[in-house]
C-alpha cells in the first residue's frame, strides 16, 4: 500500500553460485582420447577417455583443490589437486576404472576450494562409440539420366 510509510523490502539480487568459490572452469577432451576422423568432435571409441581440465581462476589450481568430474552414466570422479599440479593451468582427468558403455555422456566439472564450489563448467557432448562402422553401398545414387544423345 502506498502512503503508509512501509517500505516494500529489497529483494537481495542474487548472484550465480558462490561468490567465495573459483571461477567455472573449461574442460575438454584430450585429442589422443577424441578417436576417429576427427580428434575435436567428441566421438570416440576410447571407453576411458581422458581430459584436460583448466582453471580461469586468478590463482590457478591450488594444492587440495577439488576438481570433481561428472560423467552421465557413472558416478563422480573426484580429483584433489596435488602439489606438482598446484600452478599449472590445466589438469588431466581420467575415469580410472569407470568404462563408459556406448551412447551420449554429457560431462562436465566443477571446481571446489575450501567448502565452496564453482559453478559448472562447459558441457563435452561425449559420444562413445564403440561399434565399427559397416560399410555399405550407396543405392539409388545414380539418379539422372543413363542415356545421352549426341547431335551429329
Ligand atoms: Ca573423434
Amino acid at each position: 500500500m502506498l502512503g503508509t510509510g512501509l517500505s516494500i523490502p529489497q529483494v537481495a539480487c542474487r548472484s550465480k553460485g558462490d561468490p567465495l568459490a573459483p571461477a567455472a572452469p573449461t574442460l575438454d577432451l584430450v585429442a589422443a582420447s577424441d578417436t576417429g576422423s576427427s580428434s575435436t568432435d567428441d566421438i570416440t571409441n576410447d571407453t576411458t577417455p581422458d581430459f584436460y581440465g583448466s582453471t580461469t581462476d586468478p590463482s590457478g589450481w591450488l594444492e587440495n583443490d577439488v576438481v570433481t568430474l561428472y560423467v552421465t552414466g557413472i558416478a563422480p570422479i573426484v580429483h584433489t589437486i596435488t602439489a606438482g599440479e598446484a600452478g599449472s593451468g590445466t589438469v588431466s582427468l581420467g575415469l580410472g576404472a569407470s568404462p563408459l558403455s556406448d551412447g551420449n555422456h554429457s560431462t562436465y566439472i566443477t571446481h571446489a576450494r575450501g567448502g565452496h564450489t564453482s559453478l559448472a563448467s562447459n558441457t563435452v557432448a561425449l559420444v562413445v562409440d564403440t561399434v565399427a562402422p559397416t560399410l555399405s553401398a550407396a543405392s539409388g545414387s545414380d539418379a539422372g539420366s543413363n542415356t545421352a544423345s549426341i547431335s551429329v
